[in-house]
């Protein structure tokens, strides 16, 4: 079986929910990038704006200030970097730095200028798909057409899939990404998770991002109180492993050595199937 990349995140914010702070300065970031590229990610997704929901933006200058030093190091080790923005401004800087990958939560809705940048550098570009920005994505949470959340985030994402192509984004170059936890509730995480059916048929590789969700805390909680960010890790591991044996192309995630455990275990399990 093909196994999915691990794609380990570093969050260079202030504020992001699952490791906010943790990797502000660029030498934490950086040495934290080297130790997911040493623990087996594929790629190292860079990203210098929270999308927590409520946060507000930082101004382009910022965002530049947090991501850049960072891409430029671990690129140059000879890492394979995503840069996790939604500006085209940024994803140029990032490409020009040694990025080799777009990471856009938006699908290029946050910024017009986006599909032009991705055609004209032909990068690989993951759109994800996204509603609304973080300060008001809740308010777009609402999936009641036929087909529910699963039909909608196929036919948001073709409608991406459709613009990018009239801009002149090559088809090999698209990855998708369902944006699990973005303008939805835990029952639509979980029946988008369910059901991917739909967003696959698009015939594009998907990436999925679940480690350390608001849903994987509302699952766990006691007491009601939502299971703490660091405290989510086993609940990811198994859908690490059941998101593979779908064939998803990618898994964003915070714990790679976890994920990468999982996976060499699910590889090993699979060898093994002319036995059972
Ligand atoms: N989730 C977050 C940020 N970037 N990018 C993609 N492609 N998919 C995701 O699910 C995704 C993302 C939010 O999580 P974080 O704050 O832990 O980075």
């Amino acid at each position: 079986m093909e196994l999915p990349r691990l794609m380990g995140v570093v969050n260079v914010t202030p504020d992001s929910f699952s490791d906010g702070g943790r990797w502000l300065q660029a030498d934490a970031a950086i040495a934290h990038g080297r130790d997911l590229v040493a623990q087996g990610a594929d790629i190292i997704d860079i990203g210098g704006e929270s999308t927590r929901p409520g946060a507000t933006r930082p101004l382009v200058t910022e965002e530049l200030g947090r991501v850049i030093p960072v891409i430029t190091a671990l690129a140059t080790d000879g890492a394979t970097v995503s840069v996790d923005t939604m500006r085209a401004e940024v994803a140029a800087a990032a490409i020009a730095a040694g990025a080799a990958i777009v990471n856009d939560v938006s699908g290029g809705l946050a910024d017009p200028r986006m599909y032009d940048f991705v055609a004209a550098a032909g990068t690989t570009y993951v759109a994800m798909h996204w509603r609304a920005h973080a300060d008001h994505m809740r308010d777009f949470a609402v999936y009641d057409g036929p087909g529910g959340v699963a039909a909608a985030v196929r036919d948001e994402l073709a409608a991406r899939v459709d613009a990018m192509l009239a801009a002149g984004v090559e088809r090999d170059r698209i990855v998708l990404d369902p944006g699990l936890g973005f303008a939805k509730r835990a029952e639509h995480n979980w029946q988008l998770l369910g059901d991917l059916g739909p967003v696959r048929a698009l015939g594009f590789p998907l990436l999925v991002g679940v480690s350390r969700k608001s849903f994987l805390g509302t699952l766990l909680a006691s007491g009601g109180s939502p299971r703490p960010v660091g405290e989510r890790e086993h609940a990811n591991t198994a859908l690490t492993v059941l998101l593979a044996q779908q064939g998803v192309w990618g898994l964003r995630v915070h714990d790679v050595r976890a994920a990468h455990d999982a996976l060499l275990a699910l590889a090993r399990w699979d060898e093994t199937e002319e036995v059972r």
